[in-house]
């Protein structure tokens, strides 16, 4: 239905007396914690399943810009102008640390952009919904950082050297992301009727999208079980879903705004929130390419690609005529 690159088996993890004595061995040391790097023997389905949902974060990341993107050259101050760039700035950078950890896989930059361009490869969910005015902004740092960085504390340690370092970097920025967007939430809140009326309609459009960020319920998630015996995840969609609540309706009551659901209840018994899933058929559709913004977000990745290629042909040509055996050309030629 929906899946386009089901690079894994997805059909859960093997079980022991299944495997080769080199997969044995592999997953002892994955169930003893040590990390595994990039020359070490890895099962195929390992490394598919790294470049899957490594080169999906990286896309994520880079095609995340673009909502907040819309609103640079329309935030309230110079101040808030300044911040926002420097945060969408940081999102090109984790784009970068995290193909950089793709390519230690043996995949290159260029077929992974292919993948996004095409389609086949996916991206977040969550960047297929439009900004349409500043408290979004907000929106999107307090819930979309928070949701991000809820499921990143966890990959931190995953089980794969370079992606576990890079997410150790990242998390550290996405803490800042997350801040940067609950203070404008709270000045928003704390402003005029209608400033902290647009913040809870930011809310309202952003809370459901936020939930279905950390994929499908446990039921239909084609990947977790095999991923999770790899320690590729760390945690559930379902667990890292209900962490996220438990953490954000503190922050909502803070800032005086309702959380549009209204089976939103503490259950004493268990410990945490109980809630209403979000619209499934909704995430299926966006994931599919149906959803709001899914056109615009490919053609600005594809525009911006395709314009930068003069660059890209000028960046190559330099590096060749400086490449070895061709050393006596000085930077003066150029
Ligand atoms: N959107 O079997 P599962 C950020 C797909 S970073 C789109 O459960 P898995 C920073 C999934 O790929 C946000 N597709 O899959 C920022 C699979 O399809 P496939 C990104 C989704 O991989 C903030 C199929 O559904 N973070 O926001 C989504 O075990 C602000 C079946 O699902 C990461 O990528 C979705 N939400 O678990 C930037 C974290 N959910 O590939 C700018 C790393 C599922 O077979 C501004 N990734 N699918 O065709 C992960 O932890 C996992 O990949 C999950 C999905 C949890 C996302």
């Amino acid at each position: 239905m929906y899946a386009q690159v089901v690079e894994g088996s997805g059909k859960g993890a093997k079980a022991t007396e299944d495997m080769t004595p080199e997969e044995r061995a592999f997953q002892q040391k994955i169930d003893s914690g040590q990390k595994i790097e990039p020359k070490e023997w890895m099962p195929d389905g390992y490394r598919k399943t790294l470049i899957r949902q490594i080169s999906q974060h990286a896309h994520s990341e880079v095609v995340g810009q673009l909502p907040e993107g819309n609103w640079i050259t329309r935030a309230p101050t110079l101040e808030r102008k300044a911040i926002l760039l420097a945060k969408v700035q940081d999102e090109a950078g984790h784009g970068l640390y995290l193909y950089g950890a793709a390519e230690t896989l043996g995949i290159s930059r260029d077929e992974m952009y292919e993948q996004l361009h095409s389609g086949k490869a996916k991206y977040s969910s969550i960047f297929n919904y439009p900004t349409l005015n500043w408290a979004d902004i907000g929106a999107i740092g307090w819930l979309v950082d928070g949701a991000a960085i809820m499921n990143q504390v966890a990959l931190q340690r995953t089980s794969y050297g370079p992606y576990s370092r890079a997410m150790i970097r990242i998390c550290k920025e996405e803490s800042f992301h997350q801040r940067q967007g609950y203070d404008i939430m709270m000045k928003m809140c704390n402003g005029t009727e209608a400033q902290k009326a647009m913040a809870q309609d930011a809310m309202n459009r952003f809370w459901w999208p936020a939930l279905m960020m950390f994929g499908p319920p446990d039921a239909d998630s084609v990947h977790s079980a095999e991923s999770m015996a790899w320690k590729i995840k760390i945690n559930t969609n379902d667990e890292l879903r209900q962490k996220f609540v438990d953490q954000t309706v503190p922050q909502a009551e803070y800032l005086g705004l309702t959380i549009p659901d209204e089976n939103l209840a503490w259950n004493e018994e268990k410990g945490s929130y109980d809630f209403t899933d979000p619209d499934w058929d909704e995430f299926f559709q966006v994931i599919s390419g149906n959803g709001p913004c899914n056109a615009d977000r490919m053609r600005a990745r594809v525009r911006a690609w395709d314009d930068g290629e003069w660059f890209r042909d000028g960046l190559s040509a330099y590096a060749e005529k400086h490449s070895a055996g061709n050393t006596n050309q000085g930077v003066e030629n150029v």
